[in-house]
């Protein structure tokens, strides 16, 4: 699986986790939350970084400014990608809870947000996949509309300020069949009211995947009215060329339904 990981600066971190990398003394160093996804073309529509509450991250050092926020095997994955200074070597220098992130805002590529988004808890964030940080876009991710609902919905039970949830939405692709906003549309037609129903997530996924893919027109952005289909590698290869992403592929996994 090729995945583009992208990196999402730290602007200003939450409580707890600040407490961590203060201690650490790194003066003058930068510090990423680092999504891997398949969207590259939707990074303008991004409205927050999830976490999973309870996964344990590691903070690695990059080289002698930068330090990556991601799973411990993502970046195992990443030492042999020439990622780090050293080929096959891994610097971890702390380690963080997912809970202890949800606060942290992060400056987003692209995105329409320019202030920056907020990182914020997904139970359903898998830390087997990717490097177990995710980047959320509502308008086309089903699993992060129903995700951002729930936390608007609930902030205080998630322990959230409930504006970080309600960023604007904007529209990134139109679809003949879905609309504007597929993900909205999809989770509103499959009567999906919560993002513990996985099962029917996984299907508004596949929908959403092949309608945006094969029918989607960006609607937003410097490739606005190119098919996805085109628009796609061109936005990735900008991301890639401006350093704010970097190719991360990891080995053929057994494909194991969510809802399993
Ligand atoms: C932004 C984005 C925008 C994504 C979109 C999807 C969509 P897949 O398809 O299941 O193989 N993801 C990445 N890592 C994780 C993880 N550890 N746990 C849970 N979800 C994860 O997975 C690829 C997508 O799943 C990634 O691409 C990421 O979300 C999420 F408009 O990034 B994506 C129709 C989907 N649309």
């Amino acid at each position: 699986q090729e995945y583009t990981a992208l990196k999402l600066k730290v602007k200003t971190w939450a409580d707890k986790a600040g407490e961590i990398i203060n201690g650490l003394k790194l003066e003058g160093a930068n510090f990423y939350l680092v999504p891997a996804t398949l969207r590259p073309e939707t990074m303008y529509g991004q409205t927050c970084c999830f976490v999973g509450p309870k996964i344990n991250y590691g903070v690695f050092k990059v080289n002698d400014n930068d330090y990556f926020v991601i799973t411990n095997r993502a970046a195992r994955n990443m030492a042999y990608q020439g990622v780090f200074a050293k080929e096959g070597n891994i610097e971890q220098v702390a380690e963080i809870q997912g809970a202890d992130l949800v606060g942290t805002l992060v400056n987003a590529p692209l995105s329409i947000h320019k202030e920056g988004v907020r990182v914020l808890p997904m139970e359903t964030v898998l830390p087997t996949k990717g490097t177990g940080v995710v980047t959320s876009v509502p308008s086309d991710s089903p699993d992060d509309y129903a995700t951002i609902m729930d936390l608007a919905k609930k902030a205080e039970y998630y322990g959230i300020q409930k504006e970080w949830a309600e960023l604007e939405i904007p529209a990134i692709i139109n679809t003949p069949s879905y609309g504007d906003k597929c993900a909205e549309f999809l989770v509103k037609k499959l009567k999906i009211s919560s993002p513990k129903d996985t099962k029917q997530l996984e299907e508004a996924k596949e929908l959403a995947y092949k309608e945006g893919f094969y029918q989607g027109t960006m609607v937003i952005g410097e490739f606005k009215g190119e098919k996805v289909e085109t628009a796609k590698p061109k936005v990735r290869k900008q991301l890639i060329e401006a350093e704010e992403a970097f190719v991360y592929s990891e080995p053929e996994r057994k494909v194991v339904s969510r809802s399993a």
